[in-house]
């Protein structure tokens, strides 16, 4: 069975509410406009860090398997970090970036490369 998800309560959807204002006469509806109550989430950025070690195909891996990028903008990326010593390889919610760094870590660990990974707020 199809059901609607119910509305979170941090929801940043705000509707104009009708309000009767005093001076019409009582007789039009004015839309008021409600302040937004809720911020959007805080983002983060997901940085590898350039090191003299963990071979470029290794990176270039990473970035593909755990970033979803083709090969072409994995390895561009790759090449980014090389040069300027960190690069952003995608923007996820907390949680999401958390998990992302987790999951390069312990790659890198297992085999063996000293590739850091880290998150970062943005904004
Ligand atoms: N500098 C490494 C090398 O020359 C390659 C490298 C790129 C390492 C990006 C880490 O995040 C990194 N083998």
């Amino acid at each position: 069975m199809a059901t609607k998800s119910p509305k979170t309560p941090n929801s940043p959807v705000q509707h104009p509410v009708p309000a009767v204002r005093p001076d019409n006469g009582g007789d039009s509806v004015v839309l008021e406009r409600r302040p937004q109550k809720t911020k959007p989430p805080q983002m983060y950025q997901v940085v590898l860090l350039n090191d003299d070690y963990t071979p470029m195909e290794f990176v270039v891996v990473v970035i593909q398997e755990f970033f979803n990028k083709d090969r072409e903008t994995a390895t561009q990326i790759m090449l980014k970090i090389h040069l300027d010593g960190k690069g952003v390889c995608g923007v996820f919610s907390k949680d999401v970036a958390a998990t992302k760094v987790d999951q390069v870590t312990e790659a890198a660990r297992k085999n063996g490369h000293p590739l850091q990974c880290v998150s970062e707020p943005i904004e």
